[in-house]
C-alpha cells in the first residue's frame, strides 16, 4: 500500500494544530524512531462529549508509567467477571465459628493461585465477546476452580447441576468498575463485575470437589480476613462481601 500523504498534511483540519512532520521513510510503524513524539490533539467539539464520541481513552485512575496495551488485548476497558463463592466456617457439629477478636462469624471463599504471578485470587476471567456476564461468572468458576475443561463427560452432568443451582440463585453484585490490576497501562485497563454467590446452608457448592484448572495452579477455601494478601483489588471486593454479610473482616 502507498504511504498516506493527506493524513500527514501539515495543518490539522479545522484547527491551528501543526502535525509533527513525518518523512516518507518513517511512516512505517516497523521503522525505529525512538524520538517520535507526535502532537496530542483532540478537537474541543469532541472533548465536549457528544453522544457519538468515545470517552477519553486514558486510564481513568491516572498514570501507570506504561503506554500501549501491555498484556491486555483491548484498548480502554478490558471486561472481566469475578465470582466470589462463599460459605460459613463451621465446626465439626456444623456450628458457625466466631472469630476470637471480632466475635463475628468467619466467611470462607473459593480462592485460586494464579499461574501467571503465583498470587491468590478470586477465580475470575474475561467476558467473551457477546457473552452474558452471568455466564462468564459460572464458566470461569467452573474452569478455574472445578477444572470443568478436563472433567470426563460422564461426570460433567452431576457437577454442572450443582453449579447451575448455585449460580441461578440470586448472586449479589458486590462491585462494578475499575480493577487495580498489575497489567493495566495508560491505555488499557481491567474492569470487572464482582458477584457474591453464598452457600448459606453449606450443602450446595461446599460439597463440590475443588480442582484447579486452566490458568489456576491451586484451589482451596480461604478464610475471609483483612490480613490475607490477594491479587489486584480482590481483597477490597472481599471486604465488601464481609461487611454485607456482617462477617469477620
Ligand atoms: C482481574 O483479572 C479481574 O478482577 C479478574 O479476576 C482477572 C481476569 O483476568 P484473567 O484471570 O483472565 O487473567 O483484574
Ligand atoms: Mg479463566
Ligand atoms: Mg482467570
Amino acid at each position: 500500500a502507498l504511504p498516506h500523504v493527506k493524513a500527514r498534511c501539515p495543518l490539522y483540519p479545522g484547527s491551528k494544530t501543526q502535525r509533527l512532520p513525518v518523512p516518507d521513510d518513517k511512516v512505517d510503524w516497523n521503522k525505529s524512531w525512538p524520538q517520535y513524539n507526535p502532537v496530542n490533539y483532540t478537537d474541543p467539539s469532541v472533548l465536549k462529549k457528544p453522544v457519538w464520541a468515545d470517552p477519553d481513552i486514558g486510564n481513568p485512575r491516572g498514570r501507570t508509567g506504561v503506554m500501549g496495551r501491555g498484556l491486555l488485548g483491548r484498548w480502554g476497558p478490558n471486561h472481566a467477571a469475578d465470582p466470589i463463592v462463599t460459605r460459613w466456617k463451621v465446626d465439626a457439629k456444623g456450628a458457625k465459628i466466631l472469630h476470637s477478636v471480632s466475635k463475628r462469624p468467619i466467611l470462607q471463599f473459593v480462592s485460586i493461585k494464579r499461574k501467571d504471578c503465583g498470587e491468590w485470587a478470586i477465580p475470575g476471567g474475561m467476558v467473551d465477546p457477546g457473552e452474558l456476564v452471568s455466564l462468564t461468572l459460572q464458566r470461569e468458576f467452573s474452569e478455574e476452580a472445578l477444572n470443568s475443561l478436563c472433567v470426563p463427560p460422564a461426570e460433567r452432568g452431576k457437577i454442572q447441576e450443582r453449579i447451575n443451582k448455585l449460580f441461578k440463585s440470586s448472586g449479589f453484585q458486590i462491585y462494578k468498575g475499575y480493577v487495580d490490576d498489575p497489567r493495566n497501562t495508560d491505555n488499557a485497563w481491567m474492569e470487572t463485575v464482582a458477584v457474591n454467590f453464598h452457600d448459606d446452608s453449606g450443602n450446595s457448592v461446599s460439597e463440590l470437589p475443588l480442582q484447579a484448572g486452566d490458568d489456576a495452579g491451586q484451589v482451596k477455601w480461604v478464610d475471609v480476613d483483612s490480613s490475607v494478601a490477594l491479587y489486584a483489588s480482590h481483597s477490597h471486593f472481599l471486604e465488601l462481601v464481609a461487611k454485607e454479610r456482617k462477617a469477620h473482616w
